[in-house]
């Protein structure tokens, strides 16, 4: 046994990491050296005695100390009047064009309730296209910068920082070097690893899984400022001239990329942080609601949340707290300059009582069938409370928001179903707006959209590839008074046709 982890484990008090040593070969004991490898022991030390703690810790939510969102720090996509959104989009298009934008996919997550063994943007949720999330969010960078070019004469670039975890670097590298990086240059995507942290029982001892194997997870969406220092991307991002960037989840089919409205409002209003929020659909629904505690604004999230402040309802009967996050924000370089330099060894940690599969005194492997460990895990939104202006941006769910959270099953939210169909409503919404009309079997015009709303497929399948047009804009040459069959599938190939027919 190498003295130096003997000694590493002793000093961090888990010295019991070692007891299958002499069974393991000499692969699995690199293995398990490594693992720790980027950690201090005091370090270690300190996470292991919280996360044994941290089982009591009451992290219900704070009532009486919540507040809801004044409205003056919000925009709104469908409130604000359109002079303001005209030109927070110029103004977002702009910095676009000055090559000062970046976007930050955060795709660390495992992905469990998923339940599929790949990273969650190789999904392909059954469009007729077979696009995944991470062509489709590929294909709107690519969209994005070419408007901005069109509209400012000028060539940009939008780099794609993309923070992955042990877990999902190596088959997201793979997947986008098979793609070609779906028409991107490979060096304006930039991959770079969140740190793992052990897995500990309800003592504080670390789990092994395996007896040469650490039970180990991400640190959280929130390991983001971190793996920020570790891998020097905000220096990569000073030597790129990047000033604000846009930070987003995997798994929402209709994210918008370096949306430029959000963009220009957050850099008009001269915010330093800001977040996108969707009106909740039902009280218990699985996100952050934004609002203010003590004054200072924050993400609760929905699983330190009491049901009875997630129930409380204004007189006119809308839910009080509903701003609901979607892990959609914007930071300035600035901004996050400070905090990975000031702030983050603040952040806080929130736990996660899980089952983890351990092995028994004798090495067996076991699955537990209650809760037996804790995970401990950094958010996000945490870095909000830190601040000097921070602002909230409202968006309509329809356009901008549905995840891919579980596996489709009876009474499940959030499905491959699910996203499925909001994409294909979007785009049937687009091409009716545009003066599509589309036609049954039998060549009737299929009733106008009022008349079909509501119901869980789209009357006719359309898909239309962000490469011809990434929020409904421009589709009017190519759809205006013409009829299709289901489905219509718009491609640049498919419209360049079209736009011959003209
Ligand atoms: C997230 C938000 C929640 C709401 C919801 C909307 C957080 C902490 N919560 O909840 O408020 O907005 O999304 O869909 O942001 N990830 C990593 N590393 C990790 C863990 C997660 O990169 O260690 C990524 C993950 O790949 C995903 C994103 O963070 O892109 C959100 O993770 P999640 O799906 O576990 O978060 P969820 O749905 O609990």
């Amino acid at each position: 046994m190498p003295r130096p982890l003997a000694e590493f484990l002793a000093e961090a008090g888990q010295p019991e990491v070692l007891r299958f040593w002499e069974q393991l070969s000499s692969a699995e004991q690199r293995l398990l050296a490594g693992s720790l490898e980027a950690l201090e022991p005091a370090e270690l030390r300190a996470h292991c005695e919280e996360a044994g703690r941290a089982r009591h810790r009451h992290t219900a939510s704070r009532p009486g100390r919540m507040e809801p969102l004044p409205p003056e720090a919000t925009g709104s996509s469908t409130r604000s009047p359109s002079e303001s959104l005209r030109s927070w989009r110029e103004r977002g298009f702009h910095a676009i064009s000055q090559n000062q934008v970046a976007v930050l996919l955060l795709a660390g997550g495992q992905g469990t309730r998923l339940g599929v063994p790949y990273p969650k943007g190789m999904y392909d949720v059954g469009l007729p296209s077979g696009k995944t999330l991470y062509q489709i969010q590929a294909e709107r960078i690519g969209k994005v910068q070419q408007l901005a070019e069109e509209k400012l004469g000028k060539q940009c670039t939008i780099p794609w920082y993309i923070m992955t975890s042990e877990f999902t670097l190596e088959p997201t590298e793979k997947f986008f070097t098979q793609n070609n990086y779906f028409g991107l240059l490979k060096s304006n995507i930039i991959m770079f690893e969140q740190q793992m942290l052990p897995a500990v029982d309800f003592s504080g001892k670390i789990i092994l899984e395996q007896k040469g194997k650490i039970a180990m997870a991400p640190d959280g969406n929130g390991g983001l400022y971190r793996a920020l220092t570790n891998n020097k991307i905000l220096e990569d991002m000073d030597r790129r001239g990047i000033r604000f960037v846009h930070v987003y989840c995997v798994d929402n089919i209709l994210v918008k990329m370096a949306d430029p409205v959000f963009i220009g409002f957050c850099v008009e209003k001269g915010a330093d942080c800001g977040a996108k929020v969707v009106e909740k659909a039902y009280p218990t629904e699985p996100v952050g609601v934004v609002c203010r505690v003590d004054g200072i604004y924050q993400v609760v999230e929905y699983s330190e949340v009491s049901q009875e402040t997630v129930e409380q309802r204004n007189a006119d009967g809308q839910l009080t707290f509903n701003a609901g996050n979607i892990c959609n924000h914007f930071f300035t370089v600035e901004f996050l300059k400070s905090v990975t330099e000031e702030f983050e060894p603040q952040l806080k940690l929130h736990v996660a009582v899980k089952k983890i599969p351990h092995v028994d005194e004798k090495g067996n492997v076991v699955k537990p069938e209650t809760p037996n460990g804790i995970k401990m895990e950094k958010f996000v939104f945490d870095v909000f409370q830190f601040s000097k202006k921070f602002v909230v941006f409202e968006v309509l769910r329809e356009d901008e928001f549905s995840p891919l959270k579980n596996a489709d099953k009876a009474g499940s939210k959030d499905t491959p179903t699910s996203a499925r169909q909001a994409l294909l409503w979007q785009h049937y919404r687009w091409a009716v707006q545009a003066g599509a009309h589309f036609l049954d079997q039998r060549n009737n015009r299929i009733p106008p959209l009022n008349q079909c709303q509501g119901t869980e497929e789209p009357p006719a399948v359309c898909e239309i590839s962000p490469l011809v047009s990434c929020e409904g804009e421009g589709l009017e040459k190519y759809l205006r008074d013409q009829e299709f069959h289901s489905p219509l599938l718009l491609t640049e190939k498919t419209v360049a046709a079209l736009g011959q027919g003209q």
